[in-house]
Formats: C-alpha cells, structure tokens, sequence
C-alpha cells in the first residue's frame, strides 16, 4: 500500500510537472570558479576582453561576422554541457539566463536569475573590466536569484549529440521584466534568443565568439537593440572541444613538424589552408 501510494504520488508530480510545461525546473548548483575545471581557471582572465567597455557600439559588419549561426549550435558529439558566467556591464536591468535544449536532447530551465556582478567580488584582478556596473543583492533572494561572482558556473546536464543548444536572456526579470510591442502590435515580454527570428523586436540580440575550445556569447539587452554593445551579459559555454571548433569551423592545426615529416611538401599545402581558416574566427585582434 504504501509503496501504491508512492507511486501515485510520483506520477502526480510527473504529470504536474508536464502540464505546467516545467519539467526541469530544479535550479541547478551555482559553483564557484575555485570549483571550476583548470582548463577554465588558467584562462578566465582572458574572457574580460569578450566583455569590454560600456557605451562601446559595434559597427553592423562586426556584429554580422560575430552572430551565431543557430543551424550549427548542435552538438556532435555528446557532451556534459557547462555554462560559466562572465560579466556584464548592465547599469539598469538585471537580467536572468535559461538555456533550451531540443533534438536528441530536451531540456531546459533557469541557469542564473540574476546575472549581475556582485559587488563583494570586488577584490577580484581587473574586476571592473569583468563588472564596471556590479550590483547588491535584491532583498530575500537566494541563489540562483543573487549577483554573480566573475566565473561561477553551472553544470546544465549531459546532452546528446544531436541536440540543439539555444539560450534565452529575459531582460531585468528579477525586477519583473520588460515589454515591446512585436510586429502584431500585441505586448510581450523582452526575451532575447540566440535565434534572431524568435526575438519580438525582430532584431539580434547575441553574439559568439569561439576561444580555445570555449563559445564565448555575449547578449545585447535592450528592447530594439539599444546600444548595441553586445555585452550586457557574457558567458562562456563549454560544449567540448570537439563541438565547439565544429560550431566555430575551426579544425586542429597540425604541429609543423609533424605535418612535414608525415606529408611532405603537400602537407605544407594543407598547414597553410588550416591556419587560414583558423584565422576567420581569431577573434581577440578584433575587439
Ligand atoms: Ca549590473
Ligand atoms: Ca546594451
């Protein structure tokens, strides 16, 4: 009987968590960036040039060459999918990060309700790079609802190859969000998707950069794309190295000595063209 009753009471909290269309709605462990992988920890300082200055507009070819091509942010090979926080430079909202899976995989949920730089990591090296507009605390709020320190992150579960990454910025929702109008003149909310077709203002609103191994996404948080400074809130994912140069069109380059010894004079060829494409998608002599 009783153990009836418990699967009855399982079922129930299945089948609420189906109708309500809120299946993964656990909020994940928020971990510490002294808890991060040590490929992550030897590089973070690097990730304060993705975030920049405020105030700083892209012109429209550099936001065109950066946007995310959404088509290729599938995974090919499966992978234990972390989401590690950057900065921001948001001086007014407060801005809350989900991700959507579909595909192989079908998840989805809340990363960070409130992706502000806390203003106690403040002794971090070259903080205010990171965070020029940190924040405090909103009274009674409680991880993952509270202000970031530079490089905590969140494990956001094992996907498949095959699955389809999106993630969507809802713009000050800890404050209760922002509203537009959309293009049938209805009110709605200002969520921005790395999909520039699912935003409501019709324009884009994210941009990515690959870095060693890294996606690097930085999101524009303004209803009709305001300043277009890109970089309201960053975040770097980590979807494996093989996905990313897959996503990013980057393949492994050679070691020189390598390539002659095994291919000769052809295998020059072939280091050239490597390096050449690996080139488009440098991205740190650009910002
Ligand atoms: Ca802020
Ligand atoms: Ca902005």
């Amino acid at each position: 009987m009783k153990n009836q009753l418990f699967t009855s009471f399982l079922a129930a909290c299945t089948l609420f968590g189906i109708l309500s269309g809120n299946a993964s709605a656990r909020a994940f462990d928020i971990k510490s960036r002294d808890q991060a992988p040590d490929q992550f920890k030897n590089i973070l300082q690097d990730f304060r040039a993705f975030v920049g200055e405020e105030g700083k507009t892209l012109s429209p070819d550099t936001i065109k060459a950066k946007q995310v091509d959404l088509s290729k942010l599938q995974l090919k090979f499966d992978h234990d999918v972390n989401v590690f926080f950057i900065g921001e430079t948001a001086g007014g909202y407060r801005n809350r990060l989900d991700f959507s899976a579909t595909g192989s995989t079908v998840a989805s949920g809340k990363i960070f309700g409130d992706t502000s730089c806390n203003t106690g990591d403040k002794n971090f090296l070259n903080f205010s790079k990171f965070c020029p507009n940190p924040n405090d605390p909103l009274a009674n709020k409680v991880a993952p609802d509270k202000p970031l320190n530079i490089g905590d992150w969140a494990n956001i579960g094992s996907m498949k190859a095959g699955t389809n990454l999106d993630f969507l910025l809802r713009a000050d929702d800890i404050n209760g969000g922002i509203t537009g109008t959309d293009k049938n003149g209805k009110t709605v909310p200002g969520v921005w998707s790395l999909n520039q077709a699912l935003n409501p203002d019709g324009l884009q609103h994210a941009i990515a950069y690959y870095y060693k191994d890294y996606l690097v996404l930085g999101f524009e948080d303004l209803w009709g794309g305001g300043d277009k400074d890109y970089n309201d809130t960053v975040f770097a994912i980590d979807i494996g190295a093989e996905n990313a140069r897959y996503v990013a069109g980057v393949t492994p380059v050679p070691e020189p000595s390598a390539t002659l010894a095994l291919f000769g004079i052809a295998g020059l060829g072939l280091f050239k063209t490597r390096r050449r494409r690996a080139s488009l998608v440098k991205v740190d002599s650009a910002l």
